[in-house]
C-alpha cells in the first residue's frame, strides 16, 4: 500500500478506534474483519450526466465548493446485477466485467467487502462517489450470519468517523460512512426470503436502506405490482423502516408530486444494462434486448431505474447524507458512549431550545451593553470630577490674587489718606522725602 489514498481509504475502514478497543492492551489490533477484501481505489473522470449538478440546489455554496462525499453500499447475492447496475447508475464501467472464477479457485467463506472510488464531476459540481459491494452475501450453504460482517463494516465506517471528529484537528474529516445501501431482491415474484428480512432487521437502524428488486425484466408488469406489495407488506409486518423520502410543508406542489411518485416506485423494480442496444425503431438506447423486444433502462414505462437514479443521486443525495449524519449516526454514537459508560454531563450538553437560546443571548447581549454603558458614565465622572478640581484651583488662584491686589491697594489707599491728612493738618512730609528731592535739585 504506497499510495497514500488508498491506505487512508483501507485505515478508515478497518480502523478500530480507540474506544471499542476490548482487548485493552493499547496496541493496534488485528482489523476486525480479516476477511473483507479492499479493492484498490480507481479514481476515474466521468463525463457522462448523471444528474447530481442539482445538488447545489439542495445545499448552499460551500459544500459545493468543497465537493460532496457520498458512499453507496450494494447488498444482495451473487449475480443480481448489482455491478451492473452501478456501472448503469453512474454512466461508467466502474466494474469491469466479471472474470468467472475457474471451478478449482479457492473461494471466500465469507462476505468479502470491497470498495471503488471515482471522481466526478458535473458542472463545477464535484462528487467523491465511493461504491461498497459485498459479494458473497447469501452465497454460502448458511447464510445466517451473512448480515454481520456488513453491519460491522458499516460501524467501522462510523468509528472511524467519531475517532477523527475527536481529533484535535478536525479540518479534514473524511466522510467514509455509507449513506444508502440498496439491497436487492431476487425477482421470485413470492415474498421476502428469511435472508432479506433478517438482513433489513439487523441493519434499518444504521443504514439508509433503499430496497431494489433486480433483474425486473425477469417479471411482469402485474408480477412486479404483487411482488411490491407482499414486500411492503413483509417490511411493515417486521417494522423494518426503510429510507422514506422526506416531504416538507411549504414545497410546491411539483416538488411534492416528484417525491410521491419516487415513494409510489419503492421498492424500485430495476434493470440494469451497460450496454448500448438497438429498438425496432433504430433508437441506440442502454438496455436489454430479447427475442420479443428491448426492455429501455432510461425509459420509465419500461423499469424503476430512473427514478431510483433521481431519488439517489438529484433528489435525495443530500437528504440521505443528512439523515445518516443527523439520526443514523448520532444514534449510534449515543449508544456506543452510553455502552462505554459516558453520562451525558448535563451542564455542557444542554438540550437547546433556539428561544431560549436567544433569550439567553439576549439577557447576556443586554448585561454587556448596560456594562459598557457604566463604564462609559465612570469615565465621564471621572473627567468632570477633573475638570472641576481644575476649575476651582485656577477660582482659588484668583480669588487669592484678587485678595493680594486688593489689601495692595487698600494698603496704597490707607498711605494716600495719611498723606492726605498730614498734608491738610499743615505737616511737612516725611524728611527722607525731602532730601530725596533736594538732592535731585542739586543735580
Ligand atoms: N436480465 C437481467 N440481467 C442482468 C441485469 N443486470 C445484470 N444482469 C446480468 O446478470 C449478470 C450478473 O451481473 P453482475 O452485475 O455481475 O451481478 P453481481 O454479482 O450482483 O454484481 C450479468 O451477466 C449481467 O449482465 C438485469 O437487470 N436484468
Ligand atoms: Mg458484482
Amino acid at each position: 500500500m504506497t499510495d497514500s489514498y488508498i491506505s487512508s481509504r483501507v485505515d478508515a475502514f478497518s480502523s478500530t478506534n480507540s474506544y471499542g478497543n476490548s482487548n485493552g492492551n493499547g496496541s493496534s489490533p488485528a482489523p476486525h474483519q480479516n476477511n473483507s477484501v479492499t479493492s484498490p481505489v480507481i479514481r476515474k473522470k466521468l463525463m457522462g450526466y448523471v444528474g447530481f449538478a442539482n445538488l447545489p440546489n439542495q445545499v448552499h455554496r460551500k459544500s459545493v465548493r468543497k465537493g460532496f462525499q457520498f458512499t453507496a453500499m450494494v447488498v444482495g447475492e451473487s449475480g443480481l446485477g448489482k455491478s451492473t447496475l452501478i456501472n448503469t447508475l453512474f454512466n461508467t464501467p466502474l466494474y469491469p466485467p466479471k472474470q468467472p472464477l475457474p471451478p478449482s479457485a479457492e473461494r471466500p467463506k465469507t462476505v468479502a467487502i470491497e470498495s471503488i472510488g471515482a471522481d466526478i464531476e458535473e458542472n463545477g459540481v464535484r462528487l467523491h462517489l465511493t461504491v461498497v459491494d459485498t459479494p458473497g452475501f447469501g452465497d454460502f450453504v448458511n447464510n445466517d450470519d451473512s448480515w454481520r460482517p456488513i453491519l460491522e463494516n458499516i460501524e467501522s465506517r462510523f468509528d472511524s468517523y467519531l475517532e477523527q471528529e475527536n481529533r484535535v484537528n478536525r479540518q479534514k474529516i473524511m466522510d467514509n460512512r455509507v449513506h444508502a445501501c440498496l439491497y436487492f431482491i431476487q425477482p421470485t415474484g413470492h415474498s421476502l426470503k428469511q435472508i432479506d428480512i433478517e438482513f433489513m432487521r439487523r441493519l434499518h437502524t444504521r443504514v439508509n436502506l433503499i430496497p431494489v428488486i433486480a433483474k425486473a425484466d425477469t417479471l411482469t408488469d402485474e408480477g412486479i405490482a404483487d411482488f411490491k406489495a407482499r414486500i411492503l407488506a413483509d417490511i411493515a409486518h417486521h417494522k423494518i423502516q426503510i429510507f422514506q423520502a422526506p416531504t416538507y410543508e411549504n414545497e410546491d406542489e411539483e416538488t411534492i408530486a416528484e417525491a410521491e411518485e419516487i415513494a409510489s416506485k419503492i421498492p424500485f423494480a430495476i434493470v440494469g444494462s451497460d450496454h448500448v442496444v438497438q429498438t425496432p425503431e433504430g433508437r441506440q438506447v442502454r438496455g436489454r434486448a430479447y427475442p420479443w423486444g428491448v426492455i429501455e433502462v432510461d425509459n420509465e414505462e419500461h423499469c424503476d431505474f430512473v427514478k431510483l437514479r433521481q431519488m439517489l443521486v438529484r433528489t435525495y443525495m443530500e437528504e440521505l447524507r443528512e439523515y445518516t449524519n443527523d439520526v443514523l449516526y448520532e444514534n449510534w454514537r449515543t449508544e456506543k458512549l452510553v455502552s462505554m459508560g459516558v453520562a451525558q454531563d448535563s451542564t455542557v450538553f444542554r438540550e437547546v431550545n433556539p428561544s431560549a437560546k436567544m433569550q439567553e443571548e439576549r439577557i447576556l447581549h443586554e448585561a454587556k451593553l448596560s456594562k459598557m454603558e457604566a463604564e462609559m458614565k465612570m469615565v465621564f465622572q471621572q473627567k468632570v470630577q477633573e475638570k472641576e478640581s481644575k476649575l476651582k484651583q485656577s477660582e482659588e488662584e484668583l480669588y487669592a490674587r484678587h485678595k493680594e491686589m486688593k489689601e495692595a491697594l487698600d494698603k496704597q489707599r490707607a498711605d494716600l489718606e495719611d498723606k492726605k491728612r498730614r498734608i491738610e493738618s499743615g505737616r511737612p512730609l516725611t524728611p527722607e522725602k525731602n532730601a530725596t528731592k533736594n538732592r535731585r535739585f542739586l543735580r
